[in-house]
């Protein structure tokens, strides 16, 4: 895998110098053209089409940053995971994804490195077969730092979205559940232990209820200007362990709370009113503030949770916009990093978000937390 992994970077390095080189930290110089004005994104990377999708980013304990990128829009370009060396601050491809037997494609999607040095990542197989296909893989890395190989470790899973690693076990969402007349989505966890021989399997939607791995279910009511089903999306804790989630058809926000024996209480509402919050992507925790992020891909907007006084609100907003100057361009996946905020600009759209095109630039921005 070494050896394919240094051939394709070697290629992609050539077609980098050839026009859809990776940048950071670049000035911006346009005005914004809506939103709060202070916190203005500007541009961390820019790819070429072998980076047609991006979705999620995690950091390793040395700082470098990885990227999955499930390239829904031009599949002909291999599913991937980037890493940006933290020392150079170079992207190259760090591994291809492991593509599904059924339908040989992969789609990285929500990405976590794990403190036994290996990544971890969901392979969301909702897009191309709705058949429980989506998994959670395991991308083995050897104490140089390479990856050796990728296996996967939690099947059954319909659209694997976010995932997170904490105590022992690898907690991540499905956003759809399928079942008619509940919009019904979930958070799951599943020990290491679970899947030590074998890979873990959580339950048929059909028997839900019955699932020891499932905490707790989300429930999208369809908003009509984007008629989507899809439940829980991203994922975080707080300090405290306790869970946050949101319904990206809806934007309903909820925790679960933790309970002083481990165990989570199930999800409770926190904010409903998609007049301000009408989707929730990505989810992240800010532990200087005590606040969870959250990416609104409809409105390109960054939101935040204010934990101790139970407020939100809105870091940044823009109209559509192709991305190239760092505005945001369907956010998804948030990173919070050295006081920065990185997002992944999905741009991969679906009907009533502002994004109305799958353009040509494909972006990460940054902006600097307060
Ligand atoms: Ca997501
Ligand atoms: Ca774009
Ligand atoms: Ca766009």
């Amino acid at each position: 895998m070494k050896r394919f992994t240094q051939l394709l970077t070697l290629a992609l390095t050539a077609a980098a110098l050839t026009g859809c080189c990776a940048t950071d930290d670049s000035a911006s110089t346009t005005t914004a053209t809506q939103g709060t004005q202070k916190n203005r994104p500007t541009l961390f990377a820019s790819f070429g089409d072998h980076v047609n999708v991006p979705d999620g980013l995690t950091a390793d304990k040395q700082g470098n940053i990885f990227l999955s990128v499930p390239n829904y829009v031009n599949p002909a370009y291999p599913a991937s995971i980037l890493k940006r060396d933290a020392q150079t601050g170079r992207w190259s491809v760090f591994t291809t994804a492991l593509t599904h037997p059924v339908t040989k494609l992969a789609a990285p999607m929500g990405i976590e490195a794990g403190e036994d040095g290996n990544l971890y990542y969901c392979d969301n197989q909702y897009f191309f077969n709705k058949n429980y296909h989506s998994r959670v893989m395991r991308v083995v890395i050897n104490k140089a730092g390479e990856p050796v190989r990728i296996e996967p470790v939690i099947e059954n899973i319909k659209l694997a979205n976010a995932i997170r690693l904490r105590d022992g076990a690898i907690y991540f969402t499905d956003t759809f559940f399928d079942l008619a007349g509940k919009n019904l989505g979930g958070v799951y966890r599943v020990p290491f232990s679970a899947f030590k021989d074998k890979p873990a399997r959580i339950l048929p939607k059909e028997q839900y209820e019955k699932d020891p791995y499932l905490l707790g279910v989300t429930e999208t009511v369809i908003l009509p200007h984007r008629n989507d089903a899809a439940g829980a999306d991203g994922m975080c804790f707080d300090t405290d362990g306790n869970i946050y989630t949101g319904t990206f058809g809806s934007g309903r926000f909820y925790t679960l709370k933790r309970k002083a024996d481990g165990t989570y209480e199930k999800p409770s509402i926190l904010f409903d009113d998609p007049a301000r919050l009408p989707c929730v992507d990505g989810i992240t925790y800010y532990a200087k503030k005590h606040w969870v992020i959250i990416t609104d891909s409809e409105q390109n907007a960054v939101h935040y949770w204010d934990i101790k006084s139970g407020k939100l609100g809105t870091l940044w907003k823009n109209e559509d916009t192709d991305g190239a100057d760092g505005l945001l361009d369907q956010p998804c996946e948030p990173l919070v990093i050295d006081g920065k905020l990185i997002i992944v600009n999905f741009d991969y759209t679906f009907p009533g978000l502002k994004n109305k095109k799958n353009d040509s630039v494909h972006t990460l921005s940054v902006l600097e937390l307060p």
